[in-house]
């Protein structure tokens, strides 16, 4: 692979480790960016599963009688990259809605932490997804998503609007970069590994 961004492996990884995987939930509410953004910095082709749900929907047919197609499309993105030379993540791209709390379960366990991507102007469509992480005990940063035409929101506003705590990393990032990308992972490694030692 092209050169690996640099995260300071000799204080997180031991002595005589040969790689050491790393699992890392990439969340967001609707179109936020997730599947953008593995496939930006996936180092293998990333996988995309696209589910077809038809949530309750029949019943709601029924009972409105109408025959209307109720479907959601549920997508899971997975992709690889070795952020150092023995420091390798394997991501998961997650749905934050609710509905998915049964994903979540299998989602969370043994993930070292999340990115949770952020749309700066719809703030509250992150709100559900940060609440799951926090249930899963989850540490995680924000990774604000900045689409064409939003402008900057204010660290500080954006802090409080999420309710983060102080030392929650916040970090720009541009979904479609892998440079870009690269760094907001980086920034969560570092800031997860800190947090374990
Ligand atoms: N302009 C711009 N568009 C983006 C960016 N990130 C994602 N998009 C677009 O936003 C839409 C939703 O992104 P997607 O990755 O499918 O969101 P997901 O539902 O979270 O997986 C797609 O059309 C992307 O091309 C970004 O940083 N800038
Ligand atoms: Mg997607």
């Amino acid at each position: 692979m092209g050169s690996a961004p640099s995260l300071d492996e000799q204080a997180y990884v031991r002595a005589g480790a040969t790689q050491t995987a790393v699992k890392i939930l990439v969340v967001g509410h609707f179109a936020v960016g997730k599947t953008t953004f593995i496939r930006a910095i996936s180092e293998i082709p990333p996988l995309s599963t696209e589910e077809t749900m038809t949530r309750a929907g029949e019943l709601f047919d029924d009972l409105k009688g109408v025959r209307g197609k109720t479907t959601t499309t549920v997508a899971m993105d997975f992709g690889r990259l070795t952020i150092s030379e023995r420091v390798v993540l394997y991501l998961f791209g997650t749905p934050g809605q609710q509905r998915f709390v049964q994903m979540w379960e299998d989602m969370a366990r043994g993930a070292l932490g999340a990115l949770v991507l952020v749309d700066p102007e719809r703030l509250a469509d992150s709100f559900g997804v940060i609440d799951l992480i926090e249930q899963y005990g989850l540490d995680y940063a924000i990774a604000v998503n900045r689409f064409d035409g939003t402008r900057d929101r204010e660290e500080r506003a954006l802090r409080e609007a999420l309710d983060l705590l102080d030392d929650t990393p916040v970090v720009p990032v541009d979904a479609r970069d892998q440079r870009s990308s690269a760094d907001a992972l980086i920034t969560l490694v570092r800031y997860l590994l800190d947090r374990a030692h």
